[in-house]
Order: structure tokens, then sequence, then C-alpha cells
């Protein structure tokens, strides 16, 4: 509970909770190509809390909302700096929970957002788990469609470990499947991991959507998804998630 206020205030304020950026990179050229958005909490006393341990924390308190906007604004901000240094859109990936697709108004909230600050929308990506889409109620419909009518891409997060419904990759028109780690990280380990792995590649490709890898953490890993032809990956190979700051200057050194 305790934690759960203090979180409530951080989200007034604006210097406890920051966004952090993972590079994300193509896996056949080598070039950066987008950023995942990632929170840190900088707690006054506790020093920097993990979102591992303040995510359950606003989920009890109904926060993830408000969480989700609060990342959504400070992403949004970032990118109208960004966009000015660069020719090309880097996609920055932003993760949006369940909650926020059920309170409503994440259409409206993004168009504001965009309008606001002059976002050109090829910047921007939502990342959504499957469970986020499992249930195809009109106001999920709604607001999916609504997001690709803003022109913002969207990626499913952590793909293969939810109950997939492979229908509904159809169905809601999503742009990337990101492979879940557990996946990665099992490429040296075992057959299944490999089998898995390059079955999640070839259907995305055959289906004409993006791939790309997380948590990708050595060379043989990359090897493998290099030779299945795998798009993009992140991971602690390449680079934990990054400061703004430091995320800004690969970004203005990426073309
Ligand atoms: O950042 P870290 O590497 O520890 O992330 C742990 C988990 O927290 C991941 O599942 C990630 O999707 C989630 N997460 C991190 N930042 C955000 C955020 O800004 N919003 C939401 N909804 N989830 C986040
Ligand atoms: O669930 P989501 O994919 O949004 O979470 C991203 C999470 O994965 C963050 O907690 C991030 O810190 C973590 N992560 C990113 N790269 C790696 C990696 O190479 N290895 C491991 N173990 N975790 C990673
Ligand atoms: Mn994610
Ligand atoms: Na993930």
């Amino acid at each position: 509970l305790e934690l759960g206020n203090q979180l409530r205030k951080a989200l007034q304020r604006d210097n406890e909770l920051q966004m952090y950026y993972q590079p994300q990179i193509c896996i056949r050229s080598g070039a950066m190509i987008g950023a995942e958005a990632l929170m840190r909490w900088h707690h006054p006393q506790q020093g920097m809390i993990s979102p591992g341990r303040f995510l359950p924390v606003a989920e009890d308190n109904g926060l993830m909302p408000e969480l989700d906007a609060w990342a959504l604004t400070s992403v949004c901000r970032t990118i109208s700096e960004w966009q000015q240094q660069q020719r090309q859109p880097v996609t920055i990936a932003v993760n949006i929970t369940q909650p926020t697709f059920v309170a409503g108004g994440l259409v409206e909230l993004l168009e504001r957002l965009l309008q606001r600050y002059q976002i050109d929308p090829g910047w921007l990506e939502l990342e959504i788990t499957e469970g986020a889409l499992l249930e195809p109620t009109p106001q999920v419909l709604d607001t999916i469609a609504g997001l690709k009518n803003l022109g913002v891409a969207l990626a499913v997060d952590d793909f293969g470990t939810g109950y997939s419904s492979l229908a509904y990759l159809h169905r809601y028109r999503v742009d990337k499947l990101k492979i879940d780690r557990s996946f990665v990280s099992s490429i040296e380990k075992n057959e299944e991991g490999r089998v898995i792995t390059t079955t999640i590649i070839n259907m995305a490709r055959g289906l004409g959507l993006q791939v790309l890898a997380e948590g990708v953490e050595n060379e043989a890993q990359l090897a493998f998804l290099r030779d299945n032809h795998c798009e993009g990956y992140q991971g602690f190979y390449f680079s934990r998630a990054l400061p703004r700051d430091k995320m800004q200057r690969l970004i203005a050194a990426s073309q």
C-alpha cells in the first residue's frame, strides 16, 4: 500500500520515473532500427526499483492505465526532439498493458499526443501481449482499428508464451512479432527451442510480418537467428536499456 501511494505520487512528479531505451538492431546490416522504451523508477529512499517490482504494485493499485499514459507521454515528448535530428524514423516501442485497453481512451490519448508533439507516427510502435488480444471484444477491436488508423505500428510482445490463437494475427493486422527471450535462450540448449524459434520466424515472414528476437545475449544466438533470416534483435549482447541521453547519441550516430 505504501509503495502504491508512493508510485501514485511519482506519477505526478517528473523526476522519479524515467524511460530508458534498449536499442534494436537489424541483423543483416547491423544498423540500429529502433528501441524499446523501458521504465525505471528512481525511488528517493530505495534507489532504483525495477519494473518487475513496481508493475505488480501498479496493477494492484489500478495504476496501470496511468502508468502507460505516463510512458507514452514521456516517449512522445522525447520523439518530438529526436525526430528533428533524423532523416528516417527510428521506431520507438512502448509497452501497453491489458488494463489500459480495458480502461479505454487509448486512441484519443495517442491522437492528442501525436498532435501536441507533432510526431510522425512512423516513430511509434506499441507492444502488446497476446493476453490483451485474446478477447476480441468490440472495444478491443475498435481500439486496435483506431491505433492502426493513426498510423502507429503494433508489435506482439513475448510472442509464443501466451495462449496463441493464430487467428488474431490476421484479425488485428499486427505488424511485428517479438520472439520471447525464453525461446532465444533455449537456442543453444535444445532442439525444441530451435524449432520454435525458426517456426515463429518462418510464420512471421510467411504472413508478411516483421520479426524481432528479444533477449539475445551472445554471438551463437545471433548467428542462429541470422542463419534463419530473423530480421531484428535486441538484448544484452548489443546493449542494455540506456538512459535517454545515451540513446539520443546512438540515434544521432545511426544515419
Ligand atoms: O525493463 P525490464 O527490463 O526490467 O522490464 C521488465 C518488464 O516490465 C517487461 O515485461 C516490460 O515489458 C515491462 N515494462 C518495462 N517498462 C514498461 C512500461 O513503461 N510500461 C509497461 N506497461 N511495461 C513496462
Ligand atoms: O517483456 P518485455 O519484452 O517488455 O521485457 C523486456 C525485458 O527484458 C526487460 O526487463 C529487459 O531488461 C529484459 N532484457 C532485455 N535484454 C535482455 C537480455 O539480453 N537478457 C535478459 N535476460 N533480459 C533482457
Ligand atoms: Mn516489451
Ligand atoms: Na518481451
